[in-house]
Protein backbone atom coordinates (compact mmCIF):
# COMPACT_ATOMS: atom_id res chain seq x y z
CA UNK A 1 0.00 0.00 0.00
CA UNK A 2 1.22 3.76 -0.79
CA UNK A 3 1.64 5.95 2.20
CA UNK A 4 3.62 8.35 1.53
CA UNK A 5 2.58 10.84 3.83
CA UNK A 6 3.11 8.53 6.55
CA UNK A 7 6.54 7.64 5.43
CA UNK A 8 7.57 10.68 5.39
CA UNK A 9 6.29 11.78 8.78
CA UNK A 10 6.89 8.96 10.54
CA UNK A 11 9.01 6.31 8.67
CA UNK A 12 9.38 4.25 11.96
CA UNK A 13 5.98 3.23 12.40
CA UNK A 14 5.68 3.16 8.46
CA UNK A 15 8.29 0.66 8.46
CA UNK A 16 6.79 -1.44 11.13
CA UNK A 17 3.59 -1.82 9.08
CA UNK A 18 5.69 -2.84 6.11
CA UNK A 19 7.39 -5.39 7.90
CA UNK A 20 3.67 -6.45 9.66
CA UNK A 21 2.73 -6.52 5.65
CA UNK A 22 5.60 -8.52 4.81
CA UNK A 23 4.85 -11.13 7.69
CA UNK A 24 0.77 -11.56 6.17
CA UNK A 25 2.03 -12.23 2.51
CA UNK A 26 5.36 -14.20 3.52
CA UNK A 27 3.59 -16.67 6.24
CA UNK A 28 0.84 -18.95 6.21
CA UNK A 29 -2.25 -17.15 7.88
CA UNK A 30 -4.36 -19.99 9.79
CA UNK A 31 -5.43 -18.37 12.48
CA UNK A 32 -9.85 -18.96 12.06
CA UNK A 33 -10.45 -15.40 13.04
CA UNK A 34 -7.99 -13.88 10.93
CA UNK A 35 -8.94 -13.43 7.42
CA UNK A 36 -7.77 -10.86 4.62
CA UNK A 37 -9.95 -7.72 3.93
CA UNK A 38 -9.76 -6.82 0.39
CA UNK A 39 -8.16 -3.08 -0.89
CA UNK A 40 -11.42 -1.62 -1.15
CA UNK A 41 -12.46 -2.24 2.83
CA UNK A 42 -8.95 -1.08 3.59
CA UNK A 43 -9.91 2.33 1.59
CA UNK A 44 -12.96 2.82 3.27
CA UNK A 45 -11.16 2.23 6.30
CA UNK A 46 -8.88 4.82 5.89
CA UNK A 47 -10.60 7.95 4.83
CA UNK A 48 -11.70 11.30 6.67
CA UNK A 49 -14.73 9.46 8.27
CA UNK A 50 -13.11 9.32 11.29
CA UNK A 51 -12.97 13.09 11.34
CA UNK A 52 -16.46 12.88 12.17
CA UNK A 53 -18.43 12.52 15.04
CA UNK A 54 -22.00 11.47 14.90
CA UNK A 55 -23.81 10.70 17.92
CA UNK A 56 -27.30 9.00 17.87
CA UNK A 57 -28.21 7.61 14.69
CA UNK A 58 -29.24 8.70 10.99
CA UNK A 59 -31.83 11.41 10.57
CA UNK A 60 -31.62 11.54 14.58
CA UNK A 61 -27.57 13.06 15.61
CA UNK A 62 -26.78 14.83 18.20
CA UNK A 63 -24.20 16.89 15.76
CA UNK A 64 -24.63 18.93 12.58
CA UNK A 65 -22.97 18.20 9.34
CA UNK A 66 -23.92 14.98 9.34
CA UNK A 67 -25.73 14.80 5.93
CA UNK A 68 -23.14 11.86 4.02
CA UNK A 69 -22.35 10.58 7.34
CA UNK A 70 -26.55 9.33 7.72
CA UNK A 71 -26.49 8.37 4.21
CA UNK A 72 -23.08 6.07 4.83
CA UNK A 73 -24.51 4.61 7.88
CA UNK A 74 -28.05 3.80 6.14
CA UNK A 75 -26.44 2.20 3.45
CA UNK A 76 -24.29 0.17 5.50
CA UNK A 77 -27.74 -0.68 7.56
CA UNK A 78 -29.52 -1.40 4.51
CA UNK A 79 -26.95 -3.94 2.88
CA UNK A 80 -26.51 -5.62 6.42
CA UNK A 81 -30.20 -6.15 6.93
CA UNK A 82 -30.43 -7.30 2.66
CA UNK A 83 -27.06 -9.64 3.30
CA UNK A 84 -29.38 -11.33 6.18
CA UNK A 85 -32.55 -10.86 5.64
CA UNK A 86 -32.91 -9.30 8.76
CA UNK A 87 -35.52 -6.93 10.45
CA UNK A 88 -33.26 -4.54 12.03
CA UNK A 89 -29.51 -4.13 12.03
CA UNK A 90 -27.33 -1.77 13.92
CA UNK A 91 -23.81 -0.92 12.71
CA UNK A 92 -22.40 0.57 15.23
CA UNK A 93 -20.39 -1.53 17.78
CA UNK A 94 -17.14 -1.32 17.47
CA UNK A 95 -16.15 -5.07 17.89
CA UNK A 96 -17.88 -8.47 19.05
CA UNK A 97 -17.50 -7.85 22.89
CA UNK A 98 -19.45 -4.77 23.11
CA UNK A 99 -21.69 -6.06 21.20
CA UNK A 100 -22.70 -9.38 22.83
CA UNK A 101 -23.26 -6.27 26.02
CA UNK A 102 -25.32 -4.57 24.39
CA UNK A 103 -27.26 -7.13 23.75
CA UNK A 104 -27.45 -8.47 26.63
CA UNK A 105 -28.61 -5.28 28.19
CA UNK A 106 -30.93 -4.49 25.81
CA UNK A 107 -33.35 -7.86 26.75
CA UNK A 108 -32.21 -8.46 30.12
CA UNK A 109 -31.90 -6.83 33.31
CA UNK A 110 -28.14 -7.45 35.68
CA UNK A 111 -28.21 -10.60 37.54
CA UNK A 112 -30.47 -12.59 35.05
CA UNK A 113 -29.36 -16.31 33.38
CA UNK A 114 -27.86 -16.61 30.18
CA UNK A 115 -27.13 -20.20 29.26
CA UNK A 116 -24.15 -20.15 26.81
CA UNK A 117 -21.31 -22.85 25.84
CA UNK A 118 -17.90 -23.57 28.12
CA UNK A 119 -15.30 -21.38 26.94
CA UNK A 120 -12.71 -24.65 26.90
CA UNK A 121 -15.70 -26.05 24.95
CA UNK A 122 -15.34 -23.35 22.19
CA UNK A 123 -17.19 -20.52 24.11
CA UNK A 124 -15.71 -17.06 24.12
CA UNK A 125 -15.07 -15.23 27.17
CA UNK A 126 -17.91 -12.70 26.65
CA UNK A 127 -20.48 -15.72 26.90
CA UNK A 128 -19.91 -15.45 31.07
CA UNK A 129 -16.41 -16.23 31.82
CA UNK A 130 -15.66 -15.07 35.31
CA UNK A 131 -12.56 -12.69 34.01
CA UNK A 132 -14.98 -10.92 31.51
CA UNK A 133 -17.49 -8.13 32.58
CA UNK A 134 -20.42 -10.06 30.99
CA UNK A 135 -19.70 -13.16 33.68
CA UNK A 136 -19.61 -10.32 36.43
CA UNK A 137 -22.98 -8.60 35.45
CA UNK A 138 -24.96 -11.61 34.19
CA UNK A 139 -25.73 -15.32 36.08
CA UNK A 140 -23.73 -17.53 33.09
CA UNK A 141 -24.72 -21.32 33.33
CA UNK A 142 -22.87 -23.06 31.02
CA UNK A 143 -23.40 -26.24 28.45
CA UNK A 144 -20.86 -28.18 26.86
CA UNK A 145 -20.05 -30.60 24.50
CA UNK A 146 -19.97 -34.40 25.40
CA UNK A 147 -16.69 -35.96 26.75
CA UNK A 148 -17.25 -39.30 24.19
CA UNK A 149 -17.57 -37.42 20.98
CA UNK A 150 -17.08 -34.02 21.83
CA UNK A 151 -20.34 -33.14 20.25
CA UNK A 152 -23.11 -31.08 21.60
CA UNK A 153 -25.92 -33.43 23.13
CA UNK A 154 -28.83 -31.27 22.03
CA UNK A 155 -31.13 -33.41 24.55
CA UNK A 156 -28.81 -32.30 27.37
CA UNK A 157 -28.61 -28.89 26.52
CA UNK A 158 -32.98 -28.67 26.53
CA UNK A 159 -33.16 -30.86 29.82
CA UNK A 160 -30.84 -27.79 31.41
CA UNK A 161 -32.57 -25.19 29.69
CA UNK A 162 -35.82 -26.64 31.26
CA UNK A 163 -33.73 -26.97 34.53
CA UNK A 164 -32.81 -23.80 35.14
CA UNK A 165 -34.79 -21.45 32.63
CA UNK A 166 -32.70 -18.98 31.61
CA UNK A 167 -33.69 -15.55 30.62
CA UNK A 168 -31.37 -16.10 27.38
CA UNK A 169 -30.08 -18.78 25.42
CA UNK A 170 -27.04 -18.48 23.95
CA UNK A 171 -25.72 -20.40 20.75
CA UNK A 172 -21.91 -19.54 18.52
CA UNK A 173 -18.87 -20.84 19.44
CA UNK A 174 -15.41 -19.39 19.02
CA UNK A 175 -13.42 -23.07 19.40
CA UNK A 176 -16.46 -26.03 18.39
CA UNK A 177 -15.56 -27.15 14.90
CA UNK A 178 -19.06 -28.52 14.67
CA UNK A 179 -21.95 -26.68 13.22
CA UNK A 180 -23.94 -24.92 15.55
CA UNK A 181 -27.88 -26.15 15.64
CA UNK A 182 -29.20 -22.73 15.30
CA UNK A 183 -32.56 -24.17 14.70
CA UNK A 184 -32.92 -26.42 17.55
CA UNK A 185 -31.49 -24.04 20.02
CA UNK A 186 -34.46 -21.43 18.61
CA UNK A 187 -37.14 -24.15 19.35
CA UNK A 188 -35.08 -25.11 22.86
CA UNK A 189 -35.37 -21.21 23.93
CA UNK A 190 -38.92 -21.11 23.28
CA UNK A 191 -39.88 -24.12 25.40
CA UNK A 192 -37.70 -22.33 28.08
CA UNK A 193 -39.31 -19.55 27.70
CA UNK A 194 -36.01 -17.72 27.03
CA UNK A 195 -34.98 -15.26 24.19
CA UNK A 196 -33.05 -16.92 21.76
CA UNK A 197 -29.77 -14.72 21.02
CA UNK A 198 -26.59 -16.08 18.51
CA UNK A 199 -23.21 -14.89 18.16
CA UNK A 200 -22.25 -16.36 14.13
CA UNK A 201 -19.02 -14.29 14.51
CA UNK A 202 -16.97 -17.19 13.29
CA UNK A 203 -19.52 -18.31 10.68
CA UNK A 204 -20.90 -15.25 9.22
CA UNK A 205 -19.16 -15.71 6.02
CA UNK A 206 -20.21 -19.15 5.31
CA UNK A 207 -23.85 -18.20 6.70
CA UNK A 208 -23.86 -15.69 3.35
CA UNK A 209 -22.68 -18.48 1.36
CA UNK A 210 -24.75 -20.79 2.13
CA UNK A 211 -22.97 -23.41 3.74
CA UNK A 212 -24.39 -22.55 7.34
CA UNK A 213 -27.41 -22.63 8.39
CA UNK A 214 -28.91 -18.79 8.97
CA UNK A 215 -29.93 -18.09 12.70
CA UNK A 216 -31.41 -15.07 11.81
CA UNK A 217 -35.02 -16.34 11.06
CA UNK A 218 -35.31 -18.47 13.82
CA UNK A 219 -33.33 -15.93 16.97
CA UNK A 220 -34.53 -12.76 18.58
CA UNK A 221 -31.04 -11.16 18.12
CA UNK A 222 -27.68 -11.78 16.42
CA UNK A 223 -24.55 -10.74 16.62
CA UNK A 224 -21.46 -11.13 14.54
CA UNK A 225 -18.10 -9.59 14.47
CA UNK A 226 -17.50 -8.53 10.78
CA UNK A 227 -13.74 -9.87 10.05
CA UNK A 228 -13.37 -13.81 10.33
CA UNK A 229 -14.93 -15.33 7.93
CA UNK A 230 -17.18 -11.87 6.83
CA UNK A 231 -13.61 -10.66 5.38
CA UNK A 232 -14.52 -7.13 6.45
CA UNK A 233 -13.42 -4.32 9.11
CA UNK A 234 -12.28 -4.98 12.43
CA UNK A 235 -15.93 -4.51 14.17
CA UNK A 236 -19.57 -6.34 14.86
CA UNK A 237 -22.96 -5.66 13.77
CA UNK A 238 -26.54 -6.70 15.96
CA UNK A 239 -29.61 -7.82 13.77
CA UNK A 240 -32.55 -8.44 15.54
CA UNK A 241 -36.22 -8.73 14.66
CA UNK A 242 -38.00 -5.27 14.55
CA UNK A 243 -39.60 -5.74 17.81
CA UNK A 244 -35.81 -5.70 19.90
CA UNK A 245 -35.17 -2.49 17.76
CA UNK A 246 -35.87 0.13 19.95
CA UNK A 247 -34.01 -1.75 22.83
CA UNK A 248 -31.05 -2.57 21.16
CA UNK A 249 -30.16 0.97 19.55
CA UNK A 250 -30.65 2.28 22.58
CA UNK A 251 -28.58 -0.05 24.37
CA UNK A 252 -25.83 0.26 21.65
CA UNK A 253 -26.10 4.49 22.02
CA UNK A 254 -26.00 5.95 24.57
CA UNK A 255 -25.63 2.20 27.03
CA UNK A 256 -22.43 0.79 25.81
CA UNK A 257 -20.78 3.51 23.40
CA UNK A 258 -20.50 7.26 22.37
CA UNK A 259 -19.43 7.97 18.83
CA UNK A 260 -19.61 5.66 16.15
CA UNK A 261 -16.37 4.98 14.09
CA UNK A 262 -17.77 6.15 10.70
CA UNK A 263 -14.93 5.15 8.56
CA UNK A 264 -15.03 1.68 9.95
CA UNK A 265 -19.23 1.65 9.09
CA UNK A 266 -17.89 2.77 5.47
CA UNK A 267 -15.54 -0.50 5.42
CA UNK A 268 -18.49 -2.05 6.78
CA UNK A 269 -20.90 -0.90 3.72
CA UNK A 270 -18.13 -2.17 1.50
CA UNK A 271 -18.18 -5.81 3.04
CA UNK A 272 -21.49 -6.18 2.74
CA UNK A 273 -21.70 -5.38 -0.52
CA UNK A 274 -18.82 -7.77 -1.21
CA UNK A 275 -20.84 -10.45 0.20
CA UNK A 276 -23.89 -10.05 -2.14
CA UNK A 277 -21.78 -10.82 -4.78
CA UNK A 278 -21.58 -14.85 -6.63
CA UNK A 279 -17.37 -14.50 -6.49
CA UNK A 280 -17.89 -14.22 -2.27
CA UNK A 281 -20.19 -17.29 -1.57
CA UNK A 282 -17.83 -19.50 -4.18
CA UNK A 283 -14.65 -18.30 -1.58
CA UNK A 284 -16.80 -19.22 1.07
CA UNK A 285 -17.88 -22.74 -0.11
CA UNK A 286 -14.01 -22.95 -0.85
CA UNK A 287 -13.31 -21.66 2.78
CA UNK A 288 -15.62 -25.28 3.79
CA UNK A 289 -14.36 -27.32 1.14
CA UNK A 290 -10.46 -26.34 2.53
CA UNK A 291 -11.05 -27.15 6.09
CA UNK A 292 -12.25 -30.60 4.75
CA UNK A 293 -9.14 -30.96 3.05
CA UNK A 294 -7.11 -29.89 5.50
CA UNK A 295 -8.80 -32.21 8.22
CA UNK A 296 -8.95 -34.93 6.29
CA UNK A 297 -4.79 -34.99 5.50
CA UNK A 298 -3.70 -33.94 9.59
CA UNK A 299 -6.12 -37.18 10.56
CA UNK A 300 -4.28 -39.18 7.92
CA UNK A 301 -0.80 -38.03 9.01
CA UNK A 302 -1.95 -39.70 12.33
CA UNK A 303 -3.24 -35.72 14.41
CA UNK A 304 -6.34 -36.06 16.62
CA UNK A 305 -8.78 -33.11 15.87
CA UNK A 306 -11.27 -32.16 18.62
CA UNK A 307 -14.64 -34.18 17.29
CA UNK A 308 -12.82 -35.84 14.59
CA UNK A 309 -13.11 -33.17 11.75
CA UNK A 310 -15.16 -30.02 10.83
CA UNK A 311 -17.92 -28.71 9.78
CA UNK A 312 -16.54 -25.21 9.49
CA UNK A 313 -13.92 -23.26 8.65
CA UNK A 314 -11.56 -23.69 11.60
CA UNK A 315 -10.46 -27.24 13.45
CA UNK A 316 -8.40 -27.87 16.99
CA UNK A 317 -5.45 -29.95 17.06
CA UNK A 318 -5.27 -32.20 20.32
CA UNK A 319 -1.37 -32.31 20.71
CA UNK A 320 -2.06 -34.41 24.54
CA UNK A 321 -0.46 -37.17 22.86
CA UNK A 322 2.50 -35.57 21.22
CA UNK A 323 5.54 -34.31 22.96
CA UNK A 324 4.50 -30.71 23.77
CA UNK A 325 1.51 -28.47 24.66
CA UNK A 326 -0.50 -26.73 21.97
CA UNK A 327 1.58 -23.14 22.79
CA UNK A 328 4.84 -24.97 21.38
CA UNK A 329 3.74 -26.45 18.85
CA UNK A 330 1.61 -23.43 17.64
CA UNK A 331 5.31 -21.82 18.17
CA UNK A 332 7.21 -24.30 16.41
CA UNK A 333 4.29 -23.48 13.55
CA UNK A 334 5.06 -19.72 13.66
CA UNK A 335 8.63 -20.26 13.73
CA UNK A 336 8.36 -21.71 10.01
CA UNK A 337 5.30 -18.34 9.31
CA UNK A 338 2.84 -21.35 9.81
CA UNK A 339 0.34 -19.10 12.28
CA UNK A 340 -1.91 -20.87 14.70
CA UNK A 341 -3.23 -20.08 17.72
CA UNK A 342 -3.13 -22.46 20.39
CA UNK A 343 -6.46 -23.37 22.03
CA UNK A 344 -8.59 -24.94 25.57
CA UNK A 345 -9.39 -28.05 24.16
CA UNK A 346 -12.59 -29.58 25.74
CA UNK A 347 -12.12 -31.09 29.21
CA UNK A 348 -8.62 -30.11 29.25
CA UNK A 349 -6.34 -30.93 31.97
CA UNK A 350 -3.73 -27.77 31.31
CA UNK A 351 -3.98 -23.93 31.54
CA UNK A 352 -5.60 -21.10 29.36
CA UNK A 353 -2.00 -19.89 28.80
CA UNK A 354 -0.67 -23.10 27.64
CA UNK A 355 -3.56 -25.34 26.61
CA UNK A 356 -3.53 -28.84 24.83
CA UNK A 357 -4.91 -27.60 21.47
CA UNK A 358 -3.73 -25.88 18.52
CA UNK A 359 -6.82 -23.87 16.55
CA UNK A 360 -6.20 -23.75 13.13
CA UNK A 361 -8.44 -22.69 9.41
CA UNK A 362 -9.14 -21.91 6.23
CA UNK A 363 -10.43 -18.29 5.66
CA UNK A 364 -6.86 -16.40 5.17
CA UNK A 365 -5.03 -19.23 2.82
CA UNK A 366 -8.44 -19.65 0.96
CA UNK A 367 -8.53 -15.42 0.30
CA UNK A 368 -5.29 -15.99 -1.01
CA UNK A 369 -6.96 -18.28 -3.63
CA UNK A 370 -5.75 -21.73 -2.36
CA UNK A 371 -7.76 -25.07 -3.00
CA UNK A 372 -7.71 -28.38 -1.68
CA UNK A 373 -4.78 -29.18 -3.41
CA UNK A 374 -3.00 -26.76 -1.57
CA UNK A 375 -4.56 -27.44 2.10
CA UNK A 376 -3.03 -31.28 1.15
CA UNK A 377 0.54 -29.50 1.12
CA UNK A 378 0.29 -27.51 4.36
CA UNK A 379 -1.84 -30.38 5.94
CA UNK A 380 1.33 -32.47 5.66
CA UNK A 381 3.82 -29.64 5.96
CA UNK A 382 2.38 -29.38 9.60
CA UNK A 383 1.68 -33.05 10.59
CA UNK A 384 5.29 -33.56 9.23
CA UNK A 385 6.86 -30.44 11.50
CA UNK A 386 4.81 -31.43 14.84
CA UNK A 387 6.28 -35.17 14.75
CA UNK A 388 9.63 -33.68 13.80
CA UNK A 389 10.69 -30.41 14.84
CA UNK A 390 14.43 -30.61 14.13
CA UNK A 391 16.43 -27.58 12.67
CA UNK A 392 16.42 -29.62 9.52
CA UNK A 393 12.73 -30.49 9.53
CA UNK A 394 12.18 -26.22 10.19
CA UNK A 395 14.39 -25.20 7.47
CA UNK A 396 12.33 -27.65 4.97
CA UNK A 397 9.19 -26.49 6.20
CA UNK A 398 10.03 -22.53 5.76
CA UNK A 399 11.36 -22.96 2.54
CA UNK A 400 8.24 -24.82 1.16
CA UNK A 401 5.74 -22.27 2.96
CA UNK A 402 8.21 -19.58 0.83
CA UNK A 403 7.82 -21.39 -2.36
CA UNK A 404 4.23 -21.92 -1.88
CA UNK A 405 2.89 -18.55 -0.82
CA UNK A 406 4.91 -17.21 -3.87
CA UNK A 407 3.16 -19.00 -6.41
CA UNK A 408 0.03 -17.34 -4.99
CA UNK A 409 1.47 -13.42 -5.18
CA UNK A 410 -1.14 -11.21 -6.47
CA UNK A 411 -4.03 -13.68 -7.14
N1 LIG B 1 -10.58 -13.52 19.41
C1 LIG B 1 -11.58 -14.12 18.60
C2 LIG B 1 -11.16 -15.47 18.11
O1 LIG B 1 -9.98 -15.61 17.88
O2 LIG B 1 -11.97 -16.36 17.94
C3 LIG B 1 -12.85 -14.15 19.29
O3 LIG B 1 -13.09 -12.90 19.82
Amino acid sequence: MNRPNLAKFDPELEELIELEEKRQEDGLLMIPSENLASPAVLEAAGTVLTNKYAEGYPQKRYYTGNQYIDKIEQLAIDRAKELFCAEHANVQPHAGSQANLACYFALLQPGDTIMAMNLAHGGHLTHGHPVSLSGKLFKFVHYGVRQDTEMLDMDEVEKLALEIKPKMILSGFTAHPRAVPFSRFAEIAKKAGAYAMADMSHIAGLVVGGVHESPVPTHDVVMTTTTKTLRGPRSAVILCKEQYAKQIDKSVFPGMQGGPLEHIIAAKAVCFKEAMTDEYKEYQKQVAKNAKALAYTLMADGLRLVSGGTDTHLMIIDCTNLEFSGKQGADILAECNIYTNFNMIPFDTRKPADPSGIRLGTPALTARGMKEKEMQIVGQLIADLLKNHSEEQKNMTKQAVTELVKSFDDK
